[in-house]
């Protein structure tokens, strides 16, 4: 499993939002489609703390939240950070 995770749908504006701005930072990521997926949603769900939309993105070991606590931490210049700190751990 890749330390970069989300969970998306289908048809999800703010998942292809937040896939394109991961894609253009050039990190690998993992993405897990609930679509139709009762079971998975609701791990989703639980692992999330309650968010019930999609996208939900984890950065290692860091729940980020979905699209726009994802682009906020890049305004805020905190992405690189984030992304950096999930090299050399275990995949
Ligand atoms: N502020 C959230 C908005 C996410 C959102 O509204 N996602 C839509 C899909 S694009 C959603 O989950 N709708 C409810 C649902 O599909 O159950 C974010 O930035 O991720």
């Amino acid at each position: 499993m890749s330390k970069i995770e989300i969970y998306t749908t289908r048809y999800c504006p703010y998942c292809s939002s937040a896939k394109a701005l991961l894609t253009r930072k050039q990190v690998q990521f993992t993405e897990i489609d609930v679509s139709g997926d009762s079971a998975i949603r609701a791990a989703m769900v639980e692992r999330a703390g309650g968010r019930m939309t999609v996208p939900q993105i984890f950065i290692g070991d860091t729940h980020v939240g979905g699209s726009d606590e994802l682009h906020d931490l890049e305004r805020a210049g905190k992405l690189d950070a984030l992304l950096e700190k999930t090299k050399g751990q275990a995949a």
